[in-house]
């Protein structure tokens, strides 16, 4: 039952897997600056000083500056930034049937992709490619990742907006309303393009599709109400489309979630935040009204994305879920940059979701058991972690496995629930009772330390 020696040749694999993982190139991503971008298309002018830019807020919607203009001259009728190749944005342009580049610092660097004519949306897929939606063809075309036309990847009527989900499958919304007998619809595709079902039937004009960090989808309904559809607004669905809350925004174009979990939303010429759940929300002061703004889509580089894992507590009977789990997201200076609470099933697994992006690691401490300091990288489609393999024996918690452990589970010895000298760290286990086989595993990795 107590193979000695596994678990500290299980250590050291774990350890190769670590500077394995540290080694790998981490490119595929570009660093954007944090936040949230949002378009207004309206020239500049004494009705708007500030139009035709992008402006940034930060991941809970306070504004920071502006990126790109304001007075944008090649801005005609701009949807939507988003990441581009070697640290740039892009910016798809409806009117100007092209995807505008630029440096960091808001330099125009040219025309990414031209000849796609009525653009509106473009996203980046999980492999680095782009979906655009061009409204003419009513196709998704697919680009790689330095804007070289790949393949129509769905035919759909007037395409709006296409995402990749988390499961791989991409949602298309589309312009159509049912005007002409149409039946407006956003739908689903496999990873490869394949038509699989209808997410959600009778929105007419769906604009931005966001997929939330719990797993929910926000679409914005952009069309004036109808009697024969859903009015305008922004439309949070469950996974398989079903409709579970709406949120009052009328012309709504973008919906994204923030880093606090509100809900951000463009609806010409406002922005609007609403609290979770809540149909009412508040306009952001500055940023439309008398401005006469016309604001689009939202590209955000920090949304919510979910971390999943399992804990595996070395050589214990006992339910993972009864621990309580001391966490922290470190960056890879080894700064703590986020202390999750961790929530974790009694097989093990858990998740929690984040606003970061890049490398970090996952360091997790639980009683009796040593800290384990996992790498991983967080997309914009989260992270899943493998096993995060803790080992046994530190009875006093000082991450190190010692005489001392040693001592505290001798004082315990012969005890259960029941006993005066209780102490259920000792109960390596978790069987219930301190007997000899908790000291076994107590041997098994005396003299081990756990990760920093
Ligand atoms: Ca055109
Ligand atoms: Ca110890
Ligand atoms: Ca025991």
């Amino acid at each position: 039952m107590y193979n000695l020696g596994a678990g500290a040749s299980m250590r050291f694999l774990s350890s190769a897997l670590l500077t394995l993982s540290l080694a790998a190139p981490f490119g595929a991503w570009a660093s954007l600056p944090e936040g949230v971008f949002l378009i207004d298309s309206i020239n500049q002018g004494t009705s708007n000083p500030q139009g035709t830019r992008v402006a940034r807020f930060d991941l809970n919607a306070n504004y920071l500056g502006d990126v790109i203009g304001p007075g944008r001259a090649e801005f005609q009728t701009p949807q939507i930034a988003c990441e581009g190749p070697n640290d740039t944005y892009l910016v798809s342009d409806q009117g100007s049937d092209s995807v505008h580049q630029y440096a960091l610092d808001g330099t125009y660097l040219g025309e990414f992709i031209t000849g796609v004519d009525n653009l509106r949306g473009i996203t980046r897929r999980r492999n680095g490619n782009y979906l655009l939606a061009l409204g003419a063809a009513g196709v998704v075309a697919e680009y790689s990742p330095n804007g070289t036309y790949i393949r129509d990847f769905a035919s759909v009527p007037s395409a709006w907006f296409a995402l990749e989900l988390r499961n791989g499958d991409v949602l298309v919304s589309s312009s159509q309303t049912f005007s002409g007998g149409n039946t407006p619809k956003v739908r689903r595709y496999d990873s490869s393009g394949t038509f699989v079902s209808d997410f959600c039937v009778g929105y007419p004009f769906t604009q931005q599709i966001h997929e939330m960090g719990n797993g929910h989808i926000l679409i914005s309904v952009f069309s004036i109400p109808q009697s024969n559809g859903k009015g305008n607004g922004i439309y949070e669905f469950l996974p398989d489309g079903t409709e579970v809350f709406k949120y009052n925004l009328d012309g709504s174009r973008g919906c994204m979630e923030l880093g606090d979990g509100s809900i951000i939303g463009t609806g010409g010429t406002v922005v609007r935040k609403f609290a979770y759940g809540v149909a009412a929300g508040t306009d952001l002061t500055g940023f439309g009204g008398t401005l006469q703004s016309n604001w689009r889509l939202i590209y955000s580089s920090g949304f919510p994305v979910p971390v999943s894992g399992k804990i595996e507590l070395s050589e214990f009977l006992g339910d993972p879920s009864s621990q309580t789990y001391d966490v922290e997201v470190r960056n890879s200076q080894g700064a703590v940059v986020q202390t999750p609470t961790l929530s974790v099933a009694n097989d093990g697994s858990f998740k929690f979701t984040t606003t970061r992006r890049g490398q970090f690691s996952l360091a997790v401490k639980t009683s009796h058991f040593l800290r384990k300091n996992v790498a991983f990288i967080i997309d914009n489609y989260g992270a899943t972690l493998g096993n995060v393999v803790l080992l046994n024996g530190d009875v006093d918690g000082d991450n190190f496995v010692t005489i001392f452990d040693y001592l505290q589970l001798s004082t315990a010895f012969d005890s259960d629930s029941s006993s005066s000298n209780w102490d259920p760290a000792a109960d390596l286990d978790g069987d219930g009772s301190v007997t000899i086989f908790d000291y076994l595993i107590l041997s098994n990795n005396f003299d081990l330390g756990g990760d920093d």
